[in-house]
């Protein structure tokens, strides 16, 4: 399954500031000796890997990452300060390609692990290294080493939080379309998601989660009807579901409650295990439906489950902002 964020950026480190060809001049030192300061090494790059955060999102708007280069040395025998590291900060479980040749630089696990990419470039070197008992007025100094630079390639193997789950035309790949970015695929007939779609919800300043959109699941889908299997062994590693309910065609509650057991059945007859995740019910395209209608499902579903369900429209936005409310609060 491909559940991979890609993205290629090009990564340098800094240059190295000039060594600096000067001499002493103070009026109690008429014939002053070299004093020209070395440059200062410039940055190096790092790759950190962060818990807080979770895609390579940020990476798709700026493709050109530069370490701080040195700078040159200076006259009374002063060095230059040395250019700041670029300390860029990725998931974890990013993987760092060298681009040419795919080779692997750096497979960050951990939180909080670092691994050096490149180094900057070495500082020049001052007149006053080059000093000798033959040449008191060295005229040499060296200029910084150029900073290195490649195209490197980020891959992460996404693992989403939740997964979107119920029948075929339930709406889930609307609604995935509607709180993140992820364009989806979206039609009025069963299975028209073949293929899981993956997408970030912002929930605040610096909160996201990921969520799947898997194909729609029916009957003896545990045993590989429709396009079952494969997916469901996706899902045992989400934390929790959002399983949709598509009321709006349904002749009355009882109906629209088998739509549920059904899904939850396969569940079970997958791996009962998946019964103990946490799960929102939302029940789906309610633009079409009266107040009245809408609090009968409602209340039914809340009887039997004994916890409260959402019911929502992506097309006209009922209650999606309170659905990410409760998606916050159910991890
Ligand atoms: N009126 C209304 N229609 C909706 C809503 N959400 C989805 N639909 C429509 O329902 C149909 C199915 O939507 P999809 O999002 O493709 O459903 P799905 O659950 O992803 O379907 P599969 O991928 O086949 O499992 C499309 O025609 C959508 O436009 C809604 O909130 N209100
Ligand atoms: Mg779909």
């Amino acid at each position: 399954m491909r559940f991979i964020d890609e993205v290629k950026i090009t990564i340098s480190s800094g240059k190295g500031g000039d060594g600096c060809v000067a001499f002493r001049r103070e009026k109690s030192v008429p014939r002053g000796g070299p004093a020209g300061g070395d440059g200062g090494d410039g940055g190096n790059v790092y790759f950190e890997a962060d818990e807080g955060i979770n895609t390579l999102l940020y990476y798709r708007g700026i493709k050109y990452y530069k370490a701080e280069g040195g700078e040159p040395g200076g006259g009374s025998s002063c060095d230059g300060r040395a250019g700041e590291d670029l300390i860029l900060k990725v998931p974890v479980g990013t993987i760092v390609r060298l681009e040419e040749t795919n080779e692997v630089l750096a497979d960050l696990t951990d939180h909080g692990q670092k691994v050096l990419l490149l180094e900057g470039g070495r500082g020049g070197l001052g007149n006053t290294n080059f000093k000798s008992a033959t040449n008191q007025i060295p005229q040499r100094a060296t200029p910084g080493k150029e900073g290195v630079e490649f195209e490197v390639e980020l891959e992460l193997k996404l693992i989403a939080d939740i997964a979107l789950i119920g029948m075929p035309n339930a709406g889930k790949s609307t609604l995935i379309s509607v709180i993140s970015a992820a364009k989806p695929k979206i039609a009025d007939y069963a299975f028209t998601t073949l293929e899981p779609n993956l997408g970030v919800v912002k929930l605040g300043e610096n909160q996201s989660l990921v969520i799947a959109d898997i194909p729609g699941l029916i009957e003896d889908a545990s045993e590989g009807k429709g396009l079952g299997i494969k997916f469901l062994k996706h899902i045992e590693r989400t934390k929790a579901f959002i399983h949709l309910v598509d009321v709006s065609w349904c002749l009355d509650e009882y109906e629209a409650f088998e739509q549920y057991v059904v899904i939850r059945n396969e569940l079970e007859k997958y791996n009962k295990d998946l019964l103990d995740k946490k799960e929102l019910v939302c029940l789906t395209k309610t633009d079409a439906m009266t107040e009245e209608e809408i609090a009968k499902f409602v209340s039914f579903f809340e009887q039997n489950l004994d916890r409260k369900v959402l019911p929502i429209s992506s097309v006209s936005g009922k209650s999606i902002d309170d659905l990410k409310g409760l998606l916050v609060r159910l991890l």
